[in-house]
């Protein structure tokens, strides 16, 4: 094979194409600046066309973060108490023979061992082959439990399926030319920025600009129009959005009878939603919902582009997936989808033809039907005794590419459990993380400068390739190379775990992507129709746009999207009578970033935004520091009153790290475990809580 070789040692200045790999829709293409084998800058590749030569402000930081004076370079051992984050320094040998000891022992205990050993992650990295790959052949071989990967998306990815039939939508560059965008749950400017480009465009062409977000973030105020809904009453809205375009005529029939199930039965129920009964759920004005109606009614009247930018941040509510379902659907009833610029766009994944077999070679595992742990309630899963329903307890952890004991949800219970001496867990990080300090062996990963990877998009329609900048820092091992290793002396001797990294990005891909012309240029485009919908064609069962899923009905559930309240709806007369949701803060990305200082010192603090209403009626003034509680936990953090808030919603940005908090926690000590209506998703934004001044608290 023609394997180029890593762009390092370079004696003169040289600029090494990669891939951004957090998880964030926009996969920007980078390119690395590398002085004499050391990064000295990263940039947005000008000639891939959605990143434009731009990223944003914390990725532009990634050699701060590569050579962070805390960067783990040497394999640890813990030696102190769990959680107290002592470790002593161990060479690799000592780590990975004892962890393949440990492990095994584990495994080969009857009847089925390995399934108390359970992989841990998530999307530290995106990349295809540092995130499922080696990782997920060699749990396949072990036979370990799997992990049911809930943590953001699912509830929204499976309302898209059975809805639309995959993770499909608009074409992100398309935005540029819609009449209308509606900007729903997503605080572009500091989660999708890429797209807020594509939107600056249309707006200059005179498109109007419509967020619908409970909080007043940095993309709502530079909309045309902010709707301000209570958090969870998504589907409420559009319900009645269809109520009024229904009432109103304004419905491409055509549209509706050729490329559409279930109309009738939609219909009826949306016609029990008049913009009154609505108005009451979402706590905004009728004329809100009226004159949204009507721009999104218009725009088919006007034969002009409507489009729909729907993101994660409204499906982290009990009813979530219903909410997407029911926006998924808007776009058929004015048929929309006509126009390559009109429809909306959740995530584009599904367009992307990744081999996940090839990847993840799951003919490995000898038990075909291994438990699935959601990572979403591994607070309480860790908890948990064994039992016939259950199976055995989690005795060991893998945890990569995550950082559950700060992000995972009701985290009094998540450190409960990562603190039980019986458990032995493994952590591979590039820091000392929260979930680092719980760890029995704590191993050094390589950065994105340091591997080479393959990436897929949820926000665009290109792949984007990674190639290693730099040799890895000390003594630090890619992913790979550690479950290599580990398979090695777990004596898995099936060829495929001697696989190397540049033969995985070829068969992530397979002969669906010209590898030749990504290793040339860095990127490649899928390619796809402009309008992929405007004749129906959709990746579902029956090729139409699905109001009634046979399947959800099969299932038992409710065919027909429908609103379905928070489990923790707003009341004013409850104990804790403030909606809490906890959006990421811009200079973060989840929990990552939380330890470079100089973005540490731009989001200042742990903050928690109140309206000045709400403020006053508990005697709170600016700056004070406060406690937020609720029966699950109480946090302490500063308040900062503030019109981003609306009155009766409160929001803890996230996700800091437990330790940078003032009492060493963070925000997901008060949401719940509780899961979501669709995708066994987590409900972090559906939580009440009460604030109340720190001296006021018995
Ligand atoms: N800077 C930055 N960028 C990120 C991330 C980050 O942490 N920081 N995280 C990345 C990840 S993992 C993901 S999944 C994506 C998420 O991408 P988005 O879903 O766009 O995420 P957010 O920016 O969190 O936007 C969520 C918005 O939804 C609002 N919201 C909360 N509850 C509701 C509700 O019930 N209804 C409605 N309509 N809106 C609601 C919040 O106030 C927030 O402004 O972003 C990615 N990009
Ligand atoms: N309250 C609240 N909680 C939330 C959210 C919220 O909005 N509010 N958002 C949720 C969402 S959308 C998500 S996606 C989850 C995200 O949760 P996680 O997926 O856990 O994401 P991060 O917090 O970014 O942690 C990723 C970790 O992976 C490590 N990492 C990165 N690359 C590599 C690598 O190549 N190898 C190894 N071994 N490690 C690597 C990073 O150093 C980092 O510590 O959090 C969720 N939690
Ligand atoms: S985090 Fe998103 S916007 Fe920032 S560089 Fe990465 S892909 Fe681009
Ligand atoms: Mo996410």
């Amino acid at each position: 094979m023609n394997t180029p070789a890593p762009a390092t040692h370079a004696s003169s200045d040289i600029q090494v194409r990669g891939a951004c790999p957090h998880d964030c829709p926009d996969t920007c293409a980078m390119l690395t600046t590398v002085v004499n084998g050391i990064a000295i800058k990263v940039q947005g590749n000008p000639a891939h066309p959605h990143t434009d030569g731009v990223l944003c402000t914390k990725v532009s930081r990634y050699t701060e973060r590569t050579y962070h004076p805390e960067r783990l370079l040497h394999p640890l051992k813990r030696i102190g108490p769990k959680g107290s984050g002592q470790f002593e320094r161990v060479s690799w040998d000592q780590a990975l023979s004892d962890i393949a000891q440990r492990l095994q022992t584990i495994a080969q205990r009857a009847p089925d061992g390995a399934q108390a050993i359970l992989p841990y992650s998530y999307a530290g990295t995106m990349g295809l082959v540092q995130g499922e790959s080696m990782a997920a052949r060699f749990f396949n071989r072990l036979g370990a439990a799997a992990l049911d990967r809930t943590i953001c998306a699912s509830a929204g990815a499976e309302a898209l399926t059975q809805t639309l039939g995959n993770r499909v939508g608009m074409r992100v560059e398309f935005f540029a030319q819609s009449k209308l965008i509606l900007i729903w749950g997503s605080n572009s400017i500091a989660s999708n920025l890429h797209f807020w480009r594509y939107v600056q465009i249309a707006k200059r062409a005179g498109a109007r600009l419509v967020c619908i977000d409970p909080r007043r973030s940095e993309t709502a105020e530079k909309c045309h129009e902010h709707i301000a809904l209570l958090p969870g009453t998504d589907a409420a809205l559009a319900l009645a959005l269809m109520h009024e375009l229904i009432s109103n005529d304004w419905l491409d029939h055509d549209y509706l009878a050729r490329y559409t199930l279930g109309w009738a039965q939609m219909r009826e129920r949306a016609l029990q939603w008049p913009a009154e009964r609505a108005a009451q759920v979402c706590g905004i004005a009728v004329e809100q919902i009226r004159s949204l109606a009507r721009d999104y009614g218009q725009c088919m009247l006007d034969r002009q582009p409507a489009a729909i930018r729907l993101n994660y941040g409204m499906q982290r509510v009990h009813g979530g997936g219903n909410a997407v379902r029911l926006i998924a659907s808007l776009p058929a009833l004015t048929g929309a989808w006509r126009y390559p610029a009109g429809g909306m766009l959740l995530s584009s994944s599904g367009d992307f033809p990744v081999d996940r077999v090839a990847l993840q070679q799951p003919e490995l595992r000898r038990n075909p039907a291994p438990r699935l742990i959601n990572m979403s309630t591994i607070g309480d899963d860790l908890l948990r005794q064994a039992s016939p329903s259950f199976g055995p307890a989690v005795e060991a952890l893998v945890v990569y590419n995550s950082n559950p004991v700060a992000v995972a949800p009701e985290s009094g219970k998540v450190v409960q459990g990562f603190a039980r001496e019986d458990l032995f867990t493994v952590v591979l990080e590039h820091f000392q993380t929260d979930t680092a300090d719980y760890a029995d062996y704590l191993l050094p990963a390589t950065t994105q400068l340091e591997h080479w990877d393959v990436h897929a998009s949820y926000g665009h329609t290109d792949v984007v390739l990674n190639r290693p900048a730099i040799e890895p820092l000390g003594e630090a091992k890619t992913n790979t190379q550690i479950f290599r290793e580990l398979a090695q002396r777990l004596g898995f001797d099936e060829p495929c775990f001697a696989d190397d990294d540049l033969t995985l990005c070829r068969a992530a891909y397979g002969e669906q992507v010209n590898f030749d012309q990504l290793l040339e240029q860095g990127f490649a485009h899928l390619n796809l129709a402009p309008a992929p919908f405007a004749e129906g064609n959709f990746p579902s069962p029956s090729g139409k746009c699905e109001f009634f899923s046979a399947r959800l009905a099969a299932q038992g559930q409710d065919g027909l999207p429908d609103y379905l309240p928070n489990y923790e709806a707003f009341n004013t007369s409850a104990s804790y009578p403030l909606a809490m949701i906890s959006p990421p803060a811009r200079h973060f990305l989840n929990s990552t970033f939380v330890n470079v200082k100089s973005l540490r010192d731009i989001e200042g603090e742990p903050l928690v935004e109140m309206h000045a209403s709400d403020a006053a009626q508990r005697g709170i003034v600016q700056g004070d520091v406060v406690r937020v509680f609720n029966a699950r936990g109480s946090y302490r953090c500063k308040v900062a009153i503030s019109p981003r808030a609306r009155p009766g919603v409160v929001n803890g940005l996230g996700v800091w790290w437990r330790k940078f908090g003032l009492d060493g926690k963070n925000v997901n000590e008060l949401t719940s475990q509780k899961l979501t209506d669709l995708g066994r998703a987590p409900t972090f934004y559906d939580c009440l809580v009460q604030v109340a001044p720190e001296t006021a608290i018995p």
